[in-house]
């Protein structure tokens, strides 16, 4: 059984009552976890309340840094267990498992050397007067934390956040929360101040509802499906507390004919199937030109028929999905896709081992998808890839552009020229040119535009998201 963790100490949710934690490989229990409500919520947001005012707001930042460089090192000491949890919890594959657990030191230690330079600014007056601008946090920070990625979400939003000098109540995802509990452990023994890190699990429509609506709450970051988001923003707009939005996307992945595939085809599978294309920036529509469009299926579709999924623990290129309603979510697309006529060119395998009753989903590469099938629309996250040809640049845009989303593109051509062009034309967050996602580099920022949210975690931007700017204007004498 596992409890809250609220102000450095394991405590049970006042409901008395507990969530299963289902293990996706063989969609059997193995953990409970409290089902949080208000009143726990409301206990921990007092905690990081009482923490703010008496401790943190106070302590120096080369302090903090020395904190999150000392909850780095134990992220790295104990990267066996936390990877093992992840895991499990969430049907990692190892190695994803243990890229997470390394992604989340490298938050820790990023934002541990951010914290003393984070600095304002002296402005030029008039004679008479000296202002300046300070960068203050903004008290306590409610963080609204997914399954797909719970331990890197975890360490891109807290991270960032302590190091600007808030205190953090976080509502895990339901589906995943053994890493970050134990994480909060380890913050514990790193120095971290009690009601620092607080962690109230539990559904969202109880305790993640009751976090965002909280009145003493400055902050909110929430990373999840668009529907949520828009009741997150809206609790906040009551309150006009400022909010940071990651909502998934549509992401488009575009290949010129003078593309580099050799290069290429590794980087466009593994940006749908890396966990099992659960990721808010999967690239999950593929803009071919025609020109190339039938020999870059063919090398694909064998590509993809080789992909093996299976239980979490083989460590095969595609482990399960998080739950049966994610699965049943994808098996909708694909039924749809089949009544559309939508070709399939392939299939990965689900490998003998995989139990009947685990989250499995073989990845898809579809064809011919047009673009306004909801397919080419629709965040689908699971391992399927929508392939449609365009003919020119400007084609090319067109179809990027036409979503409701705007999270990250990914552009493959020679052209330097057109490099640029399209980094410029592209309505999103972040654009890659002959790769896809830079290897995850925690000083990147990222966040989306449209309906993929706004605002910007990662990198040395997300300070200013978890800070706000005052200006001191002082007449001499
Ligand atoms: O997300 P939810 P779900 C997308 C993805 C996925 C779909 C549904 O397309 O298929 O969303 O996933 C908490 N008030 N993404 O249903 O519900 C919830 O407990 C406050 C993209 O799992 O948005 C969990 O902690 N909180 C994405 C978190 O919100 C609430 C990652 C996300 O759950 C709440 C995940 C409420 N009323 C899903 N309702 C990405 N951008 O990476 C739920 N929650």
């Amino acid at each position: 059984m596992l409890y809250h963790y609220i102000a450095n100490a394991s405590v049970p949710s006042t409901s008395g009552r507990t969530i299963a934690v289902i293990d996706p490989s063989d969609g059997q229990p193995f953990e409970d976890i409290q089902r949080g409500n208000a009143e726990d919520i409301a206990t921990a947001v007092s905690a990081a309340r009482q923490c703010y005012e008496t401790v943190w707001r106070k302590t120096p930042a080369v302090e903090r840094g020395r904190l999150l460089a000392r909850l780095s090192a134990l992220v790295l000491e104990h990267g066996m267990e936390l990877s093992a949890l992840e895991q499990r919890d969430c049907g990692k594959p190892t190695k994803q498992a243990q890229a997470d657990t390394l992604a989340l030191a490298r938050y820790f230690e990023f934002y541990a050397g951010a914290c003393d330079k984070l600095h304002g600014d002296t402005i030029p007056y008039q004679d008479g007067y000296s202002v300046l601008t300070w960068r203050e946090p903004h008290g306590v920070t409610g963080h609204v934390v997914p399954w797909n990625y719970p331990m890197q979400i975890f360490g891109r939003c807290v991270g960032a956040a302590l190091a600007a000098g808030n205190t953090c109540v976080v509502k895990p995802a339901e589906d995943a929360c053994l890493s970050v509990l134990r994480v909060a452990q380890l913050a514990a023994e790193a120095g971290f101040p009690p009601g620092c890190i607080n962690i109230v699990t539990g559904y969202g429509h109880e305790a993640g509802d009751a976090l965002a609506r909280h009145p003493d709450v400055n902050h909110l970051s929430f990373t999840g499906s668009p529907h949520v988001g828009t009741l997150i923003q809206q609790a906040a707009a009551e309150r006009h507390v400022p909010v940071t939005l990651e909502l998934g996307g549509k992401s488009p992945q575009i290949v010129f004919e003078d593309a580099d595939l050799d290069a290429a085809i590794p980087t466009l599978i593994n940006a749908i199937v890396q966990n099992a294309g659960q990721t808010c920036s999967a690239g999950s529509r593929l803009l071919v030109q025609r020109s190339i469009y039938e020999p870059l299926l063919e090398r694909l579709g064998e590509a993809f028929a080789a992909l093996r999924v299976g239980p979490a623990a083989m460590d095969l290129d595609v482990g399960p999905l998080i739950r049966q309603s994610q699965q049943q979510r994808v098996w909708d697309f694909l039924s749809d896709a089949q009544v559309a006529g939508i070709p399939v060119v392939a299939q990965g395998q689900i490998v003998e081992e995989a139990p009947e009753s685990g989250f499995y989903q073989a990845p898809t590469l579809l064809r011919d998808v047009p673009p306004d099938h909801r397919l080419a629309q629709e965040e689908v996250f699971g391992p399927v890839l929508a392939a449609m040809p365009f003919d020119d640049e400007a084609d090319a845009i067109r179809l990027a552009n036409g979503t409701d989303f705007g999270l990250v593109a990914g552009v493959w051509t020679r052209d330097g020229a057109r490099q640029f062009r399209m980094a410029r034309a592209l309505r999103c967050g972040q654009v890659f040119v002959n790769n896809y996602g830079a290897g995850g580099g925690v000083e990147l920022p990222f966040g989306g535009v449209k309906s993929s949210g706004h605002g910007r975690e990662k990198g040395f931007e997300a300070l200013y998201g978890f800070t706000v700017l005052k200006t001191v204007a002082i007449r001499h004498g």
